[in-house]
């Protein structure tokens, strides 16, 4: 009997857009940030992609000081790959995100492949006060924010990075930034295969359907033929749609409560956990496997 196809579950565990007034849920402290990538790995996630946050008002931070005890606990207790952001929080410039993977030279990190109004400022208005001063005009700021990943910003990340030898997810939020991939692989800045995350459904990029995922995938194919491998990231209500239908197409899937707080329409996640199962039941059933990884090693995607 033919193998079983392989799905790579990623999870992002509490990113920087998802402000604590959203969820109780969310993990916010360095022991929840941890608990929280632990229990994803154990529920079948071989890849935990990782922000941290201030530990006195739980704002997003990418300080190598504030990963340190998540990073211990998470490779003490799991064989998951770590994937820590260089995309940081949309406010933050390029020098600062890339500083905590020099640091800790993980195995994978991720890569934003293009500069957008990665815009959020909608959430505002769903909650009538917040929980600490920084999340409203966080939020609202996002309207008027440019999210900064310019071609030198790419080259400075992946000639600051070559010598960690780490694998990219390199992430396109629109059409264009394939191109912008298509155009740094070509100089030389990334050897194929490269790990493709698309993301579907942030306002400032594609939108998150169907025939969106099948115009961004049949362009990769169009630009990079074999040299990449794929994953789908939909924000909000399309996280599990999208992550259903990648799964049938041949990609891989990304969950988790930086992408989405719900589990299903109108209800909020009890845990990043409970996204990954739900996943791993879903594609399981289908007729495929989820990808885990018995021991530690170097990233081999
Ligand atoms: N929050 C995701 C839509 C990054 O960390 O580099 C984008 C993201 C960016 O994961
Ligand atoms: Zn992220």
């Amino acid at each position: 009997m033919a193998d079983k196809p392989k799905v790579i579950i990623t999870c992002a565990v509490t990113g920087a857009i998802h402000t604590p007034t959203m969820s109780d849920h969310l993990p916010v402290t360095h022991d929840e940030i941890a608990g929280a990538a632990i229990e994803a790995a154990e529920a079948g996630a071989a890849i935990l992609h990782l922000h941290t946050r201030d530990p006195v008002d739980f704002r997003p931070s990418v300080e190598s000081e504030h990963y340190g005890s998540i990073l211990a606990r998470v490779k003490q207790s799991t064989n998951a790959v770590v994937n820590i952001t260089t995309g940081g929080a949309p406010t933050m410039r390029i020098e600062e995100r890339v500083k905590a993977a020099e640091h800790f030279s993980p195995e994978m990190c991720s890569l934003n492949m293009g500069s957008m109004n990665f815009a959020f400022h909608p959430l505002a208005a769903r909650y009538e006060s917040f929980k600490y001063d920084w999340e409203k005009p966080y939020i609202e700021g996002s309207e008027a924010n440019i999210f900064r990943n310019t071609f030198a910003d790419i080259k400075e990340a992946a000639e600051r990075l070559a010598p960690h030898n780490v694998k990219f997810e390199h992430e396109c939020y629109d059409v264009g930034h394939l191109y912008n991939l298509k155009f740094c692989m070509e100089i030389g800045l990334f050897k194929p295969p490269v790990f493709l995350q698309f993301v579907l459904g942030v306002l400032g990029g594609i939108g998150a359907d169907i025939e969106n995922l099948v115009f961004m995938k049949k362009t990769a194919d169009k630009l990079l033929g074999d040299d990449y491998r794929w994953s789908v990231l939909a924000a909000g209500a399309a996280q599990m749609p999208l992550a259903t239908a990648a799964s049938q197409m041949g990609g891989n899937v990304r969950v988790g409560l930086e992408d989405s707080l719900f589990i299903r329409r109108g209800e909020l996640a009890t845990s990043n956990a409970e996204q990954v199962e739900k996943i791993r039941r879903i594609v399981e059933d289908l007729g495929s496997e989820s990808q885990r990884r018995t021991k530690r090693a170097r990233c081999s995607i």
